[in-house]
């Protein structure tokens, strides 16, 4: 339907639509309360209250009427000013909108972001508190939002995909607790100037390939922060910017939807038709709200004023969403002023009371902690005086005269007092010990406030799968790497109807390396998939699969064109389960390959870029196929999201094929050891297992024994220590690997001199062999003279050997 007709139908029913007063009065409530508590926020934060604020002013109307379209099961995606949205819907409350600007960490009063992200960035819970899932069609649910600009666009695609399968694979039939036949539509918000980030170009096309039920508002208000819509968007107006995305008659396309955002009743027949159309076509419609405004400005980091002109500020004013909407009700008769009025004075009463209660929800327990604190220190001085005057006394006092403590006040208090309580004086030992009592129950609490949940803590999570190890016969056939994917693949899909797997060149050919060949012609075109070049929204396809409990396999060609997905990686799926402290998980496999081809793109192995960014993703560098498979094995039969960096050099090498493919797992954080030594630990992972090995047999040759170990896992690291364990034999240890020097060796080193304390049977210095700082060069010489080698390992081990015994071992140079 173009816009022009719909704007034809939208006039006709406009005529014959009767309002009701009830609906329409407690809009108008719900506007004005949300008015009211962003305006009340901006005071809480200039006061000092709280940290920092962000609202939806401005926007109320709109999304009061978007909100009407939002059913049980559908999913939103959305960004920070959707504050009235997520109360329309039912999900937010003036309460929790306080008690996320404070930082409240109990997610039954904060169940968004449990006191994780600013305030405004909402989330409802897929999880319960076991872990379990919840039925997602008896809610309306929304991923968790992140503050970078267009971030949410690569999720709300994939949230949006997962109707399409729902509807249209046979075996997703039966999940009646995440589908209803792919019913669902995926809503979307985005500011008018966040269009302008790659993002928002990536996810459009992709659903206007994908052709999935995927709704998106625009809430243009002219302005990105300071910035306006002339230096952002082509032609001032993504609408037009948009036109050769547009559906016509004869082509598919996105549905592309005009509004004003003041304007209620229009409003509300743009939303019921635009979002009619995408659920049941099962097509692309994006909105472009206009006119809409921000009284209060960007956030409380500065004001408007500044940088809008006195014409724009009287525009803002006259087309104030909340006050065109008070002209059309009267002017329709719908309510007299009084009327208005009460209900204008309702709200404030209502926004003050959340105010007041979120506030002493949030202020009691700590200032509960403090009583107790002061209790155990009150009266208990140290009058030794060693500091020349009574430190403890000044400190209680200090920690008394805090009007509204918070918790980093208890705390550091606290310690302090224990610090300067003299070794002998009589009162140390009961006050020592009722304070470390007080801080040990304290520590606890915070960690489990502040840094937990990370990863899958239930029983799904994937470290609590059991290992199931390969099973070999003498007469076990050896066959190509790829082939013993391809064929524990073929054994997944068989035994998970929820997988699906999508990326460049994977479904018709079965991936360039062929680990899928034949599977999308046995499993069908919707569950091994071809996508566009498009690395970003390949990763949020999986997000959104994900979350909506689909286990997608999210196929990024090479490690290196990783970092194209790295912002979605690193900002969206590695903090899901932290930043909803547990209310959502996205168990997403992103299987990769990587390591020793040549040239700067086809070589790379930048582990530690991905180590140090993605942490809650755990990181899988099997050294072959038959490892790789294990992985994917253990993973899906758990619930966490994990990157799978196959070797890229080892589809055609031969491996022997185990028996029980598909069903032998691999535990995470387990290493291997491949070859028992006395002499050195040699620790590595990856493609680079096969040069170890190869440094191994030529030390053998002057009578240097290694202990080879394959970490296996980087994130998590050893779990059982063996590393050290291996040390205190050999009191020697080589981190090796293909990484930028101070990469992923040295976080290795961390983890094995530092966690698992190995530096105390060290005999030598500890050593790590690595990649230059560049990119390796092309040709075989180029990767010799760039990537380490053989003869780097043995070198480097010879080295030590020579230092602890010359005699035995002379130099070589
Ligand atoms: C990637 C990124 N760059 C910059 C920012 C800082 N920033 C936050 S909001 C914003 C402006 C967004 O404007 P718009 O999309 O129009 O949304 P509005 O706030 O106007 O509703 C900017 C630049 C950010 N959050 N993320
Ligand atoms: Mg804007």
């Amino acid at each position: 339907m173009s816009t022009k007709t719909l704007k034809k139908e939208k006039v006709q029913k406009d005529i014959i639509k009767k309002w009701d007063k009830k609906e329409v009065l407690n809009d108008y409530r719900l506007a004005n309360l949300s008015r009211q508590i962003s305006i009340m926020g901006r005071k809480e934060v200039l006061t000092g209250k709280a940290k920092f604020g962000i609202f939806g002013d401005g926007k109320e109307v709109a999304q009061i009427a978007l909100a009407k379209q939002y059913r049980e099961g559908d999913w939103r995606s959305g960004y920070y000013r959707d504050q009235t949205f997520m109360m329309a819907a039912g999900l937010f409350t003036a309460e929790e909108f306080f008690a996320q600007l404070y930082g409240e960490t109990d997610v039954k009063l904060n169940p968004g972001n449990g006191g994780r992200s600013f305030n405004n960035h909402f989330s409802t819970r897929s999880l319960n508190d076991n872990g379990s899932w919840k039925d997602l069609m008896k809610q309306k649910n929304s991923s968790a939002d992140i503050s970078p600009t267009a971030g949410q666009m690569a999720r709300w695609v994939g949230l949006a995909y997962a109707s399409k399968l729902f509807r249209n694979i046979n075996e997703l039939k039966g999940f009646k607790t995440l589908s209803d036949n792919g019913n669902e539509v995926a809503f979307g918000t985005i500011g008018d100037a966040s269009t302008s980030e790659g993002q928002f170009w990536e996810a459009i096309n992709a659903v206007g390939v994908l052709q999935v039920p995927a709704v998106v508002a625009v809430w243009d208000d002219g302005y990105g922060i300071s910035v306006p819509k002339k230096y952002q968007t082509t032609k001032g107006s993504i609408s037009e910017a948009l036109k050769g995305f547009e559906r016509t008659k004869d082509k598919p396309g996105i549905v592309i939807l005009k509004g004003k955002g003041w304007d209620y009743p229009g409003l509300i027949k743009l939303f019921e038709e635009g979002v009619e159309i995408a659920r049941k076509e099962h097509v692309p419609v994006l909105f472009h709200i206009e006119e809409i405004t921000q009284p209060q400005g960007h956030s409380t980091s500065g004001s408007h004023e500044r940088y809008k002109s006195p014409e724009r500020l009287k525009f803002e004013e006259e087309f104030d969403g909340i006050r065109k909407m008070r002209e059309w009700i009267l002017s329709e008769k719908i309510a007299t002023e009084s009327e208005l009025d009460n209900v204008e004075n309702q709200a404030t009463e209502e926004a003050k009371e959340a105010k007041k209660l979120a506030w002493k929800k949030f202020k009691d327990p700590v200032r509960e902690e403090r009583d107790k604190l002061i209790e155990i220190i009150d009266n208990r001085s140290c009058m030794c005086k060693r500091e020349g005057y009574d430190k403890v006394g000044t400190i209680t006092g200090e920690l008394k005269k805090i009007i509204d403590p918070i918790r980093k006040d208890n705390f550091s208090s606290a310690k302090k007092i224990l610090r300067h309580v003299c070794t002998d004086c009589n009162i140390r030992g009961k006050l020592q010990k009722d304070l470390s009592q007080w801080l040990d129950r304290n520590y606890d609490d915070n960690q489990e406030r502040y840094n937990t949940k990370l990863y899958n803590e239930s029983e799904k999570s994937a470290l609590n799968v059991a290992e199931v190890k390969p099973v070999f016969k003498a007469d076990s056939t050896e066959v190509a790497g790829r082939e013993i994917l391809r064929d524990n693949w073929d054994y997944l899909f068989g035994k998970y109807p929820k997988l699906v797997t999508f990326g460049e060149d994977a479904g018709y050919i079965g991936g360039v390396n062929q680990s899928y060949e034949g599977l999308q012609k046995k499993y069908g075109e919707l569950r091994v998939t071809d996508t566009g070049i498009r690395e970003q929204t390949i990763l949020g396809q999986g997000l959104g699969l994900a979350l909506r409990g689909l286990r997608p396999v999210a196929e990024i060609q090479y490690f290196d064109y990783l970092l194209y997905a790295l912002q979605t990686l690193s900002d969206d799926l590695a903090t899901t389960h932290y930043r909803t402290a547990g209310g959502q998980v996205a168990p997403v496999i992103i299987s990769t390959r990587g390591h020793r081809l040549e040239g700067i793109w086809h070589s790379g192995s930048p582990l530690s870029m991905v180590i140090n960014s993605i942490r809650g993703v755990y990181v899988c560098v099997p050294r072959n196929m038959t490892q790789a498979a294990g992985f994917y094995n253990t993973l899906l039969e758990g619930e966490d999201p994990a990157l799978v960096i196959e070797p890229l050099n080892g589809y055609r090498l031969r491996e022997k094929k185990p028996e029980n493919i598909g069903e032998y797992k691999i535990p995470l954080g387990v290493p291997e050891i491949l070859n028992e030594g006395t002499d050195v630990t040699l620790v590595t992972y990856g493609s680079c297992v096969r040069i170890a090995q190869d440094a191994v047999e030529q030390l053998k040759e002057f009578d240097i024994s290694v202990e080879l170990i394959d970490v296996q896992t980087l994130l998590p690291f050893d779990r059982k220590h063996i590393i050290a364990e291996s040390i205190k034999k050999t009191n020697k240890v080589v981190f090796f690997d293909e990484d930028v020097p101070g990469g992923a060796t040295a976080f290795m080193m961390q983890k094995v001199l530092e966690d698992q304390k190995a530096y105390y049977y060290l005999d030598a210095e500890p050593r790590t062999v690595t990649a230059k700082e560049h990119r390796p060069a092309y040709t075989s010489d180029g990767d010799y003279f760039s990537n380490p080698n053989a003869e780097d390992v043995f070198e480097a081990i010879y080295a030590m050997m020579n230092e602890v015994n010359p005699k035995k071992y002379p130099e070589l140079y």
